[in-house]
């Protein structure tokens, strides 16, 4: 698996619509609030042409790309820490997510019911986080009691994670979301611990309708993601949903007429990977494989992620790359040319490399 995506937002404004234009999953859909009550989980495959050309150079068949998982919960409105609407106990279900799509309804349509009267971007975005921020104190409230009583017993650990979630604790209460505290020592071990919610990076995505852009509605909302350090980006979401069932060609033609380079899809990726600093690689042994991992990541640690014996038993890894591998035409040039490079397990992984391990089991 490459990383996973939950999708939040207010009843009514598009998640599951943008859910199925993005993974195809078919995921109930319906012009009333509190349509999804059980979440819906869809894995898709990402479109990878590097992929495809390794393959073809390499004569691998059916090589696996990687992969991003989508999980689109209910609704959240204004008290669902207090139990209003479906309340927020599905929130669990995004307690372990890499990252959250927070989508924020931007299409006018009078008959589609907007749970707060009127188009309000930023407003929404707000009444959002807000829920986010009192679900992460409920559980961090709780967590504290009972760390509270083993640290009154002496333990100097549960001192320090007292000390840790009362900072925490003191931001949220002040309106703050915590993904801002993350540097900080020790706290990205609580934020997992618990799957604190607003630890995770955010991407704004703007649901827009099949008509004009709505520039002035965007602009707000990415002004609101770059103060707060998020991503943003738009969709047309029922139209992308639309378009989903055709074939590459046509979509590409509707995507060209309305000015688009890229589906949603590989924008959301391009995005996410900014977002969490990710790179793809490659594996070419017996099967062609893309893999994601987090830029900075290892050797021996990458080769950990395919299989725990690999990072053990790490020896080296050949390692060449993309634009070599095309640029030569083969791997056999690749090598009588010296681009082919021999690296340990301390070699920091890049966006295009092509490896292969070497290791002892
Ligand atoms: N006009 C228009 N309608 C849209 C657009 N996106 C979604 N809708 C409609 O809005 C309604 C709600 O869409 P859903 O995708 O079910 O919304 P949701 O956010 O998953 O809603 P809940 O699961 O109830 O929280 C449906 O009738 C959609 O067809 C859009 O871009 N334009
Ligand atoms: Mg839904």
């Amino acid at each position: 698996m490459g990383f996973n995506c939950g999708i939040i937002g207010l009843p009514n404004v598009g998640k599951s619509t943008i859910f199925n234009a993005l993974s195809g999953a078919g995921a109930q859909m319906a012009n009333y609030p509190f349509c999804t009550i059980d979440p819906n989980k869809g894995i898709v495959p990402v479109p990878d042409s590097r992929l495809v050309k390794i393959a073809e150079i390499l004569k691998k068949n059916g090589p696996i790309p990687t992969r991003i998982e989508f999980i689109d919960v209910a609704g959240l409105v204004k008290g669902a820490s207090r139990g209003e609407g479906l309340g927020n106990k599905f929130l669990g279900h995004i307690r372990n997510v890499d990252a959250i799509v927070h989508i924020v309804r931007c299409f006018e349509d009078p008959d589609v019911v907007h749970v707060t009267g009127g188009i309000d971007p930023t407003g929404d975005i707000e009444i959002i986080n807000t829920e986010l921020i009192l679900a992460d104190m409920d559980v961090l409230e709780r967590a504290k009691e009972k760390i509270e009583k083993l640290s009154r017993s002496g333990d100097k650990d549960a001192a320090r994670r007292v000390e840790i979630i009362s900072k925490m604790l003191e931001h949220l209460n002040g309106g703050g979301l915590l993904k801002n505290l993350m540097g900080r020592d020790g706290y990205a071990d609580i934020a997992g611990e618990f799957g604190l919610i607003t630890t995770k990076p955010v991407l704004y995505l703007a649901n827009i309708g099949e008509g004009a852009v709505p520039e002035a509605l965007l602009k707000k909302i990415s002004g609101y993601a770059a103060a707060d350090g998020s991503e943003f980006m738009f969709i047309a979401g029922k139209l992308e949903e639309e378009i989903s069932e055709l074939d590459h060609d046509e979509k590409k033609e509707y995507l060209d007429a309305m000015g688009l380079k890229e589906s949603g899809l590989e924008r959301l990726i391009n995005s996410a990977y900014r977002l969490l600093d990710l790179v793809t690689y490659y594996t070419a042994a017996t099967e062609l494989q893309a893999w994601t991992v987090k830029s900075g990541t290892t050797a021996a640690r990458a080769a950990g992620k395919i299989h725990t014996d690999f990072e053990k038993g790490f020896i080296r890894a050949e390692v060449f790359e993309y634009d070599v591998l095309v640029k030569c035409g083969s791997e056999h040039a690749v090598r009588e040319k010296g681009f082919m490079k021999s690296e340990g397990r301390d070699y920091l992984i890049k966006d295009g490399d092509i490896v292969r391990y070497l290791f002892n089991v």
